[in-house]
């Protein structure tokens, strides 16, 4: 009974005083609010913010309607005098030293198998280029079975040795959980999946010295679920050659700030260091571009984070092989950013050809109509298949993560002028 009463009295004391603070806390609410009224500077706040949304709107709407006036324009395939086309005799055709390429999990089996059906049927049955399959694990009989069937060139199916592919055990794993739970804080998509972090890893810095890649010089990525809606009838390996890109993509988006807070810094750190590497006619403005959507360039630290869309991408893996980016990304891995933040291989591939080297080797494929969830790039191209919307993006609530148009605008004339 006295122990009753006790606890009674505690419970009171403890209601009456949880009363007080929450009386005097809303008291204080209140009169802050009343304030802030008063003094003007609620309607002030209120009214930046309104100015700001409604300027970035209108920037976005700008840029949106570039890009519909641009993808509109009928194209069919570079105006360049050099375009080579499908032989009729393939068993004499001398091929570019070049390979089709996934990074694929046997759980793909379906969707990979989607993807190679329009590679197929829009390229690649008329080229046969070889394909090579990477996987983290080794590839199972039913998954090499299934693919052979499907694809008309050579097929090479690979593992990938565990150093590379691992995260190295030099990784402080309490501040790799630290860093998560940040990352997770800010719905940085994939920051708790370890495989994920390898995988950008290994797409950053690792594939183009794998034993079977290091025998191709041009690469074509590929990933299970795309489609390829355009028929190409060139030999995209071969313009790539005769016109001197190193680096080929279809669409260009902002990235998740939260994910590259240090990827910028470090970078400027490597090239205080080793200015050499950097080309007179680097991509300066477009990487540091602040106009669309400027908190990000001001998280990521001077980076506007936009960047080439690597799931879709035709590069020379010389370039990657050169000392700079090896340098580069060798001092980039050395500060465990690949890990403490979540650092993806198409910022990574996007600063380092646009920085080591002329922008004018890197090229807009504007005539291949190409689709990754939930992104499209849909071209006026006569050779589509129909089933993309001529100058369709994505949902409109994603036009603001469309930063095609910077690179339109800072690319060079000759670049432009190709279609
Ligand atoms: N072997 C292997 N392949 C992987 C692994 N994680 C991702 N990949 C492959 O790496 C590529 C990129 O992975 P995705 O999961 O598509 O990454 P993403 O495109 O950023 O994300 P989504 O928007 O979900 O497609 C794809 O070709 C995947 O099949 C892995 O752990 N092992
Ligand atoms: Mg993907």
């Amino acid at each position: 009974m006295v122990s009753l009463t006790k606890r009674f009295t505690k419970l009171a004391i403890f209601g009456g005083l949880s009363f007080i603070l929450t009386a005097s806390g809303l008291w204080l609410y209140w009169d802050a609010i009343q304030y802030m009224m008063t003094s003007g500077k609620l309607p002030t706040l209120d009214f930046q913010f309104e100015e700001f949304m409604s300027k970035h709107d209108d920037i976005v709407d700008d840029m949106m309607t570039k890009y519909d006036k641009i993808m509109k324009m009928e194209v069919k395939e570079p105006s360049v005098g050099n375009l080579v086309y499908a032989p009729e005799n393939l068993a004499d055709y001398q091929r570019e030293n070049a390979t089709l390429l996934m990074l694929v999990r046997n759980k793909e089996l379906i969707t990979a198998l989607q993807a190679i059906e329009t590679v197929e049927s829009q390229f690649n049955h008329k080229f046969q280029y070889p394909y090579v399959f990477l996987n983290d694990k080794e590839f199972t009989d039913k998954f090499k079975k299934s693919i052979t069937e499907k694809v008309s060139g050579q097929v090479f199916f690979e593992t990938i040795d565990k150093e590379s592919w691992d995260r190295p055990d030099w990784i402080d794993s309490a501040k790799e959980s630290e860093r998560i739970k940040v990352m997770r804080k800010y719905n940085v998509g994939y920051a708790d999946k370890l495989s994920y972090h390898n995988m950008c890893r290994y797409y950053s810095r690792g594939f183009y010295n794998h034993p079977r890649l290091q025998q191709f010089k041009y690469y074509w990525r590929f990933e299970p679920g795309t489609h390829y809606h355009t028929s190409i009838d060139y030999d995209v390996f071969k313009f790539m050659s005769a016109n001197d890109k190193t680096y080929g993509f279809v669409i260009s988006l902002y990235d998740i700030e939260r994910s590259i807070e240090t990827l910028w810094p470090e970078t400027i750190k490597f090239i205080e260091q080793n200015p050499q590497f950097v080309d007179k006619n680097a991509a300066w403005d477009w990487l540091t571009e602040k106009k669309q959507n400027p908190q990000k360039t001001r998280i990521a630290n001077g980076y506007s984070t936009c960047h080439f869309w690597s799931n879709f991408e035709i590069g020379d893996m010389d370039f990657f092989r050169s000392e700079a980016y090896t340098k580069w990304v060798d001092h980039l891995d050395a500060t465990g950013g690949f890990y403490y933040e979540r650092w993806g291989d198409a910022p990574v591939h996007s600063i380092g050809v646009t920085l080591f080297q002329d922008r004018s080797k890197v090229h807009w494929f504007r005539d291949i109509g190409y689709y990754h969830a939930p992104y499209y790039q849909c071209p006026n191209n006569p050779q589509a298949d129909g089933k993309c919307k001529v100058g369709k993006f994505s949902f409109p609530n994603l036009s603001d993560q469309n930063c095609l148009i910077n690179w339109i605008e800072m690319a060079t004339d000759n670049e432009l002028n190709m279609y």
